[in-house]
This record gives structure tokens, sequence and C-alpha cells, in this order.
């Protein structure tokens, strides 16, 4: 199989120039780091820059007055982050994908003297790992430690550890400095959070993580749709890990976003098909698009992982009554479960084709360390290395139980490589034909651009080139909830968006 295109600067992380001697330490100068992690050529790159990630702008809300902070994405191809001024503290968000360079940024900014503090998802799951790298760890929710970390550094007090507690009440929080954002950077800025936690708890989810505790907390509504008005974006990405999870709030949110009338995407699971009512408020309150994850089409998988969802077998018919409100799906699938052999591939994507799924993503199954799925492969000897940098979703990290790992990971390529196929996106187009054109758009524009993608990113193009399209796709959305208020369902007509849903 050809292999697929991707340059260096998407492969490898920018160089630390050892050489640099920089100037003085300002003294009350934050500089916060989101490092550079290599992107899977099978899928889009687009996906990269389409919406960012809230951790280090919601620390930054909460930064106390007096202090500096400025933000810095190395995945936004600029090279690596700045020196000048020479910051005294820089934070940096870790995943397990990019905790190596995570590390390598903190070792170049503590040799030249700054303080370096180290959070995220990795931290809370291996903080041991973490630690020597660091000169303290925020281990958990950051928002409320974040200022105490910095007044513990300007009194000379630093501890070694902050530990944050997710119970505190969710809608006392800052909002998000979407403003250090480089606007011309993303198709859109505003990400936007409206609950935490999940009525589920999957196996392989990090939220089984052991250390996290993550009581389900929401939102006050209007303060949501604020946070989105105070953007000015016609698109919103809502980044909830299940923004389903609680129908009743759902409905209260749908209720505060449709005044607003822009267009937004967001996580769910497919149970919010139980009430077709509520799907009719999502779309009249502008969602154009959910991200489901379907995870597998054998129940027995569902039930290994604990994933309480309807069975596969209803899958397509609650499809259809997202689409039936015009709403697209992209549907996330894993690979690599234990019941699943070598046609999974195949199967997989010709139930794609048959539901018509606008967009999906493929997963191979990835045990992330500190969950229940990491300690049973742990425990049956079935890890083959613990080589974070490829616990990215796209590489086999265990022996699957019906194949190799290479036919994993082989397996996944095809499906990506069918899936953006000319045929394959021609079979899943909407039944109506107006709704064509758009969807053909979204999918060449989003699937199968990414040279495109790599110059977007590198001129800071991506909103610019992206902007009348999302604007467009806004106009065309209010004209169908126009004529969605006026009937029950618009079984027959599709809205028709440019915009792809979801991450
Ligand atoms: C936006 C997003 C993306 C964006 C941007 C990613 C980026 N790094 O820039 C895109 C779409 C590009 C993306 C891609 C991927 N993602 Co993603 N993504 C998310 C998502 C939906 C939201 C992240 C976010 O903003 N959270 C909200 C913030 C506020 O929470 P937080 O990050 O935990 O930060 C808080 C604390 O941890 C702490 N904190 C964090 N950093 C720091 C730093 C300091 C200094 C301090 C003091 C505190 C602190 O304070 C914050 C506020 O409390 C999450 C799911 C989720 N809802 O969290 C998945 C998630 C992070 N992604 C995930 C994955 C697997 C991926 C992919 C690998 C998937 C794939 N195969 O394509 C890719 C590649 C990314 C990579 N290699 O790491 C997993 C990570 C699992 C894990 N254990 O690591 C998650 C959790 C989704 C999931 N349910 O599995 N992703
Ligand atoms: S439903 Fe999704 S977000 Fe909720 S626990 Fe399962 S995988 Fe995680």
């Amino acid at each position: 199989m050809k292999s697929p295109w991707i340059p260096r600067a998407l492969r490898e992380a920018p160089r630390l120039d050892p050489s640099i001697r920089p100037g003085e330490v300002s003294p009350r100068r934050a500089l916060l780091i989101n490092p550079f992690y290599a992107k899977d050529p099978h899928a889009s790159f687009g996906k990269h820059v389409l919406t960012p990630s809230l951790a280090l702008t919601s620390i930054a809300g909460a930064t106390p007055e007096g202090w500096e902070v400025a933000y810095w994405d190395e995945n936004l191809l600029q090279g690596p982050p700045p020196w000048e001024p020479f910051p005294r503290v820089v934070g940096i968000t870790v995943h397990l994908t990019f905790a190596a360079r995570a590390y390598e940024l903190a070792a170049w900014y503590r040799g030249r003297g700054a303080t370096v503090v180290l959070g995220g998802l990795h931290v809370l799951s291996c903080p041991d790992e973490a630690a020597p790298h660091a000169d303290a760890l925020a281990i958990g929710e950051g928002v409320r430690i974040w200022p105490e970390i910095l007044r513990d550094v300007e009194a000379g007090t630093l501890r070694p550890v902050y530990r944050g507690s997710y119970r505190a009440p969710y809608r006392e929080e800052p909002p998000p400095r979407r403003d250090l954002i480089p606007r011309r950077g993303f198709l859109t800025t505003t990400s936007v959070i409206a609950t935490r936690g999940c009525h589920n708890r999957c196996g392989f989810c990090y939220l089984a993580t052991d250390a996290l505790q993550m009581p389900y907390q929401v939102r006050d509504a209007e303060q949501v749709a604020e946070e989105i008005r105070a953007d000015g974006q016609p698109y919103a990405v809502f980044i909830d890990n299940n923004l389903g999870s609680r129908p009743e709030y759902l409905r209260r949110l749908c209720a505060a976003l449709r005044p607003l009338e822009i267009i937004w995407s967001a996580a769910v699971t497919i149970d919010v098909t139980d009430d077709p009512s509520i799907v009719r408020e999502m779309a009249l309150a502008g969602c154009t698009g959910v991200f489901i994850g379907f995870e597998s089409l054998a129940g027995e998988n569902l039930d290994d992982a604990g994933k309480k969802s309807p069975r596969p077998a209803d899958y397509a018919r609650r499809v259809r009554i997202l689409h039936d409100h015009g709403i697209q799906v992209n549907g996330s699938f894993v690979l690599g479960f234990d019941h699943d052999r070598a046609d999974v591939f195949d199967r997989t994507v010709a139930w794609i084709e048959d539901a018509r799924l606008e967009c999906a993503t493929f997963h191979i199954l990835t045990p992330y360390p500190g969950t229940p799925l990491f300690r049973s492969m742990e425990e049956e000897g079935r890890l083959l290395h613990r080589d974070w940098s490829l616990y990215d979703t796209s590489h086999a990290v265990f022996r699957p139980r019906h194949m190799t790992p290479e036919e994993l990971e082989a397996g996944y390529a095809r499906c990506y490589e069918r899936l953006f196929s000319h045929a394959s996106i021609w079979r899943r187009r909407p039944a109506d034909r107006r709704a064509v054109p758009p969807y053909l758009a979204m999918s060449y524009l989003y699937k199968k651009s990414n040279r495109i993608w790599h110059t977007l990113i590198r001129h800071r193009l991506t909103g610019p080139a992206w902007r009348p399209l999302v604007e467009w796709s806004r106009r065309r959305h209010l004209r169908f909830r126009r004529r969605l208020e006026r009937s029950s369902i618009l079984a027959s007509e599709a809205a028709g968006c440019v915009v792809s849903a979801g991450v």
C-alpha cells in the first residue's frame, strides 16, 4: 500500500536551538505552550485546526492581575515557542502522545532559568513520570490552582505538586482567554464547553482513569451562550465529552443558543435520539453536525467496554432521525476490540456507506494508562511497549485477539483509504439533491485536501479561507430552520453544510 503524503513539519517538532541565550527573565510573564504532536497522514490534517483545545486558554483566564500571559501552539507550524521576552513561568499541557515533546520543551526552558509547570491528562495519569521534568505539577483541574501557583512563584514558596478538584462549582470559573488564540489559525476559535463528565464510564475512555474524579456538572446555559456571542464567530464547536448526557439540560441549552443564529456541532452519544423532539430542538438551535462514538458494530465489544448504548442493530434507524433533522453524522469507530476479526474493517466501512454517514473517524483501540483497559492488557501481558508517542490511536500498541498488530494497522489504514475514495464519498451523498453540492465541498475540502491544509496552516490562512464557507453554511441553515419551524420533520430535505461535524 502506498504511504500517504506528509510533510516534515507535520511529522517532526520544530528544532529547539541549544545555542540560544535569552536576555533577562521577565519576572511576571507566563508562557503557555501546547506542544507539537505528529499528525496521522491517513486522516485529515484539517481536524487539528478545526478548533483549539481549551486547556491553556482556560487557565489563562484565571491568571492573576499584574501577570502577562502569552500562548503558543506548536501545531500551528510557526516554529518553536518564543523566548523573548524570557518568561518567568512556562506552563505546558501534557497528553501522552506528546509527553516526550513536553519534556523536551521543559528542559530547554528550565535550562535557561524559567520555572516550568506541567499539567494536563498525562500528568494526572502518570505523575511520577512527569515529576522529574518540572518544578511543579498541576494534577487535575487547573483553573483554581493556576493563580495559586503564580502567587507561590512570586513568594518563592512553590510546591512540587498542586492538586485541583473537579468538584468545585463549574459555573464559577472565569471564561477562557480566547483572545490569546491566533484567529487566523483555526476554522473557528469558538471551542466551548458546557458540561463536564459523562453518564457512561467506558473502560477504554480517559474518563475511567483511576485518579480522575469528575462528577457530572453543567454550566448555566445563558453563560455558555454569552461566551459564544462574545467570540463573534458564526460557528461554535462544543468540546464536551458528551453534550447529550442530560437531555433536560440539552433542551435548556438549545433554548439559549437558538436566538444566536449561529451553527454548531458537538459530541453526543447515539441515545440522544431516544427522544426525537430533542433532536428537533438541536436542529432549530443551529446544530449542523454531531460526532458520535458508535465504537463498534458488535454488541459484545460494547458490553466488554461497559458502554451503555443502544444496540448496533438500531444504529441506522437512529442515524436517520438525525438526518431527518438536517444533522450530519460523524461516526467514531474503534478497531481492535477482542471480538473483532479480519472482516471488521470492510464490514464497518460498508455499514458507514449504507447508513450514509457524511464523515467517520477510525481509532485503533488504545489502552490509556490508569484505565481499566490498560490494567487488563497489562495483566494479560498484551502491551507491546510504552512508547506513548505511538499511543495515538493510529498505531497498534497491544496484541489483538484475532489478528496481528500489523494486520490491525493495515486494516485501519484501509478503512481511511476506502472512506476517502471518490466512490465512497459519492455513495454517502445525501438523498436530497440540493444538499449534494455542500456535502461534496465538505468531503473534498476537508477529507481530500491535505496539501491545501498544510499550506493554509503554515500561512495562517485557515480562518480567512474558511470564513466565507462557514458563513454560507450558516445562512443556508437559517433558511432550513425556518422551514423546519413550520413542519414536524423534513425527512426528504437535508440542510447541507460545508463544515465537518465535530472533531
Ligand atoms: C479539542 C480536542 C482535540 C483537538 C485539539 C488537540 C490539541 N492538543 O490541541 C484536536 C481535534 C486536534 C484533537 C486531536 C486529537 N485528540 Co483530542 N481532544 C480534544 C477534546 C475534545 C477537548 C480538549 C479540551 O479542551 N478539554 C478541556 C480542557 C479545559 O480540559 P483539560 O485539557 O483536561 O485541561 C484542564 C486540566 O487538565 C488542567 N491543565 C491542562 N493542561 C495544563 C497545564 C498547566 C500548566 C496547568 C496548570 C493545568 C493544566 O487545567 C485545565 C482546566 O481545568 C478532548 C476531550 C475533552 N473533552 O477534554 C479530546 C482528547 C484530549 N483527545 C484525545 C485524543 C485521543 C486525540 C487524538 C489522538 C485522536 C485522534 N486519533 O485523532 C488526536 C491527536 C492529538 C494528540 N496527538 O494528542 C483524547 C486523549 C486521551 C488521552 N488519555 O490522552 C481526549 C481526552 C478525547 C477522548 N475522549 O479520548 N483533540
Ligand atoms: S460515552 Fe464516550 S465520553 Fe462517555 S465514558 Fe464512554 S467513551 Fe467516554
